[in-house]
């Protein structure tokens, strides 16, 4: 089942960095997909379903213990798993789109590029995980990393991640940077620098063209 591909409905991920604005702007895509009467189901990673929220609990929180990479890694597709079999595929089949506030690309970019484990290790997880399922299209949200920890700073207590030195997060923000040039037609880039305003008008665009 894992490795089937029914998917009439569209698979949209949302990507970035710390505080890069995901959030705020998942809500402006939401409402701007509903507004054109597209069935739409809205989720994020790690989570989406009550068991992977509750491992998305156990790999934000703060801990004595360091945790392993690995183990990260493997908690992450733990929670990936039940949220594609379980979620997003019978979605998809059902016609409706997804969006996803994070999804594998975040895999590359925080266990990969940024915990320094193998790609190679992530792909055979993902095609493991998600047979051939891939996003049809990916807004990777790109912003200074030292301005998206400085947003995120402002709202509430550092979690985990949160927690990095700077060094890790631009390991990230380049993973992300190589994911989207490797695959152009898959990827847009939004510069999530400017105000709220412009970074909504370039989404919009992105969506304009999708549909
Ligand atoms: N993770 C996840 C992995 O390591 N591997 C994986 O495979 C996956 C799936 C949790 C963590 O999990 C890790 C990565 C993450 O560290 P998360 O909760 O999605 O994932 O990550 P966060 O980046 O922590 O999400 P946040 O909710 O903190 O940030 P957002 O959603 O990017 O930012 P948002 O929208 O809340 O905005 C932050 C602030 O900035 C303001 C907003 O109003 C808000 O106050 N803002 C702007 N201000 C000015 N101009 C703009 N253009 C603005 N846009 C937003």
């Amino acid at each position: 089942m894992s490795g089937q591909q029914i998917k009439p409905g569209k698979f949209l991920t949302l990507e970035g960095t710390e505080g890069v604005g995901k959030t705020t702007n998942r809500q402006f895509i939401q409402d701007w997909l509903e507004a054109r009467n597209i069935p739409l189901l809205v989720t994020r990673e790690p989570g989406g379903t009550p068991l992977a929220e509750e491992i998305r609990e156990l790999l934000l929180q703060k801990r004595a213990e360091a945790v392993d990479a690995t183990a990260e890694l493997l908690l992450v597709f733990a929670a990936r798993a039940q949220h594609v079999n379980t979620l997003i595929r019978p979605a998809l089949a059902a016609g409706k789109w997804v969006l996803c506030d994070r999804f594998t690309d975040a895999t590359y970019a925080y266990q990969g590029a940024g915990r320094g484990l193998p790609l190679n290790t992530i792909e055979q997880l993902e095609n493991m995980v998600q047979g051939v399922l891939r996003p049809d299209l990916t807004l990777v949200l790109d912003i200074e990393v030292e301005a998206g920890l400085q947003r995120a700073g402002e709202r509430a207590d550092l979690d985990r991640f949160e927690s990095e030195e700077l060094a890790f997060f631009q390991r990230v923000r380049a993973g992300y940077h190589a994911r989207a040039a490797a695959a152009p037609e898959r990827y847009r880039l939004v510069d999530a620098g400017q105000n709220l305003t412009a970074v909504q008008d370039d989404i919009e665009a992105i969506l304009e063209g999708l549909l």
